[in-house]
């Protein structure tokens, strides 16, 4: 006989759980620890989700983030990431206690099964030992399945704590399946697209969980057909790449604004083409044909789409691929030679800015030198709200898959930090950098400590502009008078406290060989921070037609 708890334990194990992200404490993280599952235990709750959430990202769903935090404080606290990840529609697990059956529906308890319904795709009690396992299947079934989404499962402190026949406990893991679309509408779909005179892709991060990046350039390059993607998707299509148009969401690429102002069709690969910051409008009238693996995507933002293909991406790209080949393909148009002439001026605007000697120091600039001197093959990079992202993700090149984590349909400020932790316990053997304003920094730092003390050695880019830039031309008489979005402190004595190497930079000259020490110091597993005092920079590469 054993407890529930060990049993859920032990079916986490069978399902591929080798962390269980947590602050305590709730049954399952002893449960969990018994049972050999490596417990990471945050300093906030909405540092479990994030980490959680970004370790299911760069496993493209085939490991599922789990978390535990203790029901109350602790859902209430967590609240935060699970509205990110449900926003994003990135799978993780919470598993949390509740009231003993003798105490449900008293008022003084939170109802954290009806808080979370709105930020999850399931919510609800194992209230039997012997539902465990149903349960669990249920649970797993759902995050590996359909539209990706957050799941929490309530494990009342008595239930877990009864005992059940070990031996009874049968327990297969949940798989996922996939269906491919329907040949006519794959016909009608090429068939429309031979048709274009100016075709473009726009492609959501439906590709990067399905693990269609090489069906995606397969038939990019076999149309001639130029691809954009959303933030949530970059680094799925390889930005160095002729035909790439480089991401857009709040902010665009020039390539990406031509293209939507003067292309007549736009293909949309694993998009639900939600709008915004993370994921550009269509500016309209264009034809749309919408390709998603969710029917509920079609006619939301955009009612009168032309055509859609409803079928797991992976599967949709090889059909059109098959169509399309069987047509002869598309000749080249010369959409690569248009688009090199268009990424070259638009990168000849930016070039002062991003080469730039001021000081303080410009942020194009910091963009500029990170990606020159990184390896970006073997990093995983990522951009907090605020003008960060606005600096980093039009200019950042990622050249493969889950190289660049963009995210944010629900944006909360200081999410960079843990997100990269938990992208580098899925990947430690990649250089993990998140680049932060000073407030993003306030808001997450001190898992700096969660960061050396678990060895997962990141960096953290905070550039200091002493102020939160985004707002402060909203807000002119709330800042004259109360200072509002002013604030100030020494980021690299507070990192050096929390035990990581840090160092703040003045001189653009001083960028590069910092930038060095710190990656060095992450190779020797200790956690970074580069603290760059920056200007105030409100130029961003929106473009009015094609802007949010
Ligand atoms: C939790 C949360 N609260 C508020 C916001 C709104 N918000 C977006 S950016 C920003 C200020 C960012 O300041 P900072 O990190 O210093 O970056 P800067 O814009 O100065 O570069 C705020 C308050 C948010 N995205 N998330
Ligand atoms: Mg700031």
């Amino acid at each position: 006989m054993i407890p529930a708890s060990i049993a859920l334990a032990r079916i986490l194990k069978q399902e591929g759980t080798e962390f269980l992200f947590c602050f305590p404490t709730t049954e399952i993280i002893e449960a969990a620890a018994i049972e050999g599952i490596r417990v990471i235990t945050c300093r906030t709750e909405r540092t479990v989700t994030h980490m959680a959430d970004a370790y299911t990202r760069v496993h493209n769903g085939k490991r599922i983030g789990v978390c535990a935090v203790q029901a109350g404080p602790g859902t209430e606290s967590a609240f935060v990431g699970f509205a990110q990840a449900f926003a994003d529609s990135s799978p993780i697990l919470m598993v949390t206690d509740a009231a003993k059956r003798n105490r449900v529906g008293l008022p003084s308890l939170s109802d954290t099964v009806g808080n979370y319904r709105g930020v999850t795709k399931w919510a609800d009690t194992i209230n039997a030992p012997d539902r465990v396992a149903s349960m669990a299947s249920r649970a797993f079934t759902k995050l590996r399945n359909g539209r990706r989404r957050p799941v929490l499962l309530e494990l009342p402190g008595d239930v877990a704590d009864e005992q059940i026949d070990e031996t009874k406990l049968r327990y297969v893991p949940a798989r996922s399946y996939a269906s491919a679309a329907d040949g006519k509408d794959i016909s009608r779909a090429i068939e429309l697209l031979l048709k274009a005179r100016k075709p473009m892709f726009y492609v959501g991060q439906g590709v990067l969980w399905a693990e269609a990046a090489p069906e995606l350039r397969e038939f990019a390059e076999l149309v001639n057909v130029p691809v954009m993607t959303t933030n949530l998707a970059k680094s799925v299509f390889p930005e160095d790449h002729a035909l790439s148009l480089g991401s857009a969401g709040a902010e665009v690429t020039g390539m990406n604004d031509h293209f939507l102002r003067e292309s007549d069709l736009v293909f949309c690969l694993g998009a639900s083409l939600t709008q915004s910051l993370a994921a550009i409008a269509i500016p309209r009238p264009k034809t749309i044909v919408h390709c998603t693996d969710d029917a509920g995507d079609l006619n939301t933002e955009y009612h009168l789409t032309e055509h859609a293909v409803i079928g797991d991406i992976k599967l949709v790209l090889r059909q059109l691929i098959d169509e399309a080949r069987e047509r002869g393909g598309r000749p080249d148009d010369g959409a690569a030679a248009e688009i090199a002439k268009l990424r070259e001026a638009w990168l000849a605007q930016w070039m002062p800015k991003l080469t730039s000697d001021e000081t303080p120091i410009g942020p194009y600039r910091v963009v500029w030198d990170l990606m020159n001197t990184i390896d970006r093959s073997r990093a995983i990079v990522t951009h907090d709200s605020g003008t960060p992202r606005s600096h980093l993700t039009p200019f950042y090149s990622a050249p493969l898959p889950r190289t660049f984590l963009g995210w944010g349909n629900a944006h909360q400020l200081g999410s960079s930090l843990p997100l990269i932790m938990g992208a580098k316990m899925a990947a430690p053997e990649k250089l993990a950098v998140a680049f932060m304003g000073d407030a993003a920094f306030g808001m997450s730092a001190m898992d700096l400590e969660t960061a050396v003390r678990e060895n997962i050695p990141v960096l953290a880019i905070v550039m200091n502009n002493s102020w939160m830039s985004t707002y402060s031309k909203r807000i002119p008489e709330a800042t004259k008078r109360y200072k509002v979005g002013y604030m100030s402190a020494n980021y690299t004595d507070v990192a050096r406290g929390l035990g990581c190497q840090a160092e703040r930079v003045d001189r653009p000259s001083e960028i590069v060989p910092a930038l060095k020490r710190a990656i060095a110091a992450t190779e020797n597993g200790q956690p970074a921070v580069l603290e760059v005092m920056s200007k105030v920079e409100y130029s961003s590469s929106r473009f009015g037609a094609t802007g949010p």
